[in-house]
């Protein structure tokens, strides 16, 4: 594994609910960098991004906060391309799930330079592709996955210099429980392949993951774009969009266990953790775990053909 470069992104200008710019501090808190050291993997901690304050403004027109986000993209979008430029595979600390259109812009047009074969596994409770006119809220971490695949404002879906940065078969989301109304026609639209929780109930989160992973191989860049509320709301209350009936720990563990096996994982977005939700940073400390799982850690030393 090449190595990780941790950045923060301190806001939560996309989002209504105020908190996720603490996001960064928190997992620094619970201690992400020396969790993975202790595994053998090189870690550097790169600081914060720098941005502009949360003005907490209403929407205009169906989107909150367009410029601040637009602004704190463009700098994501900077840091993660100087970063993978280096050869190191990027760490973004969120900060609301809108900055993962700068992120996975930055990675896309890495993989078209390298000729790699990009895949981005979202993790969320929500499909995040919502547009001006279907979002209820006008946050705009509902609408990274609308960005990313073309539709939206033209400030970010051309953030990558190419729209859409992503074509829908690149993406695949796991975890989703709550898309709204005109958001569902949206992401039939769009083509995007979901495994929602009603597929994980009916299939397990083995099978899932199997299908969610199915074609990847050497040349696959394989990003992560984990949103925190994908885990079930009881065990991860630090997050500003709760939703019950997520994955159970141990869904989590396989799961990310399961893209460790890959050994493709090459970016990774840990976004939309809530410390001012949180309880005594029990989130994020779950999520320095995760992560650590992430990146292979694993309770033994397995062999292909099963347990010891
Ligand atoms: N997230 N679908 C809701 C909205 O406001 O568009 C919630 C979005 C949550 C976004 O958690 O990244
Ligand atoms: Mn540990
Ligand atoms: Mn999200
Ligand atoms: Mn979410």
């Amino acid at each position: 594994m090449n190595k990780i470069r941790m950045m923060g992104a301190p806001t939560d200008v996309g989002a209504s609910r105020r908190g996720a710019s603490m996001g960064p501090a928190a997992l620094r808190v619970a201690e992400l960098q020396r969790g993975l050291q202790q595994h053998g993997l090189e870690v550097v901690d790169g600081g914060d991004l720098a941005g502009p304050a949360n003005p907490q403004q209403p929407p205009v027109q169906g989107l909150r906060h367009l410029d601040q986000v637009v602004q704190w993209n463009q700098t994501v979008y900077a840091a993660v391309e100087h970063s993978l430029r280096a050869g190191e595979v990027p760490l973004l600390m969120g900060g609301d799930h809108a900055l993962a259109v700068g992120s996975i812009a930055a990675v896309a047009r890495h993989c078209r330079e390298q000729g790699k074969d990009l895949r981005v596994l979202w993790l969320d409770a929500h499909a995040d592709a919502n547009t001006s006119q279907s979002t209820p809220t006008g946050n705009i971490h509902g609408m990274p996955v609308a960005c990313l695949l073309g539709v939206g404002p033209a400030e970010l879906t051309g953030i990558g210099g190419q729209v859409p940065a992503l074509q829908p078969q690149q993406i695949c989301q796991v975890g989703i429980r709550s898309v709204d109304r005109e958001e569902k026609r949206h992401l039939r639209e769009l083509g995007v392949r979901v495994y929602d929780m009603r597929h994980i109930d009916e299939h397990g989160m083995r099978v899932t993951m199997e299908q969610a992973l199915a074609g990847i191989g050497p040349d696959t860049h394989l990003h992560v774009s984990f949103d925190v509320d994908f885990l079930d709301s009881a065990l991860a209350p630090g997050v500003g969009t709760a939703v019950p009936g997520g994955p159970t720990y141990r869904e989590a563990q396989l799961c990310m266990e399961m893209i460790a096996d890959t050994g493709r994982l090459a970016s990774l977005d840990v976004m939309e953790l809530n410390p001012a939700c949180d309880v005594r940073n029990q989130t994020a400390e779950l999520v320095v775990d995760l992560v650590e799982s992430l990146f292979g850690k694993s309770t033994l030393i397995r062999r292909p053909e099963g347990p010891y």
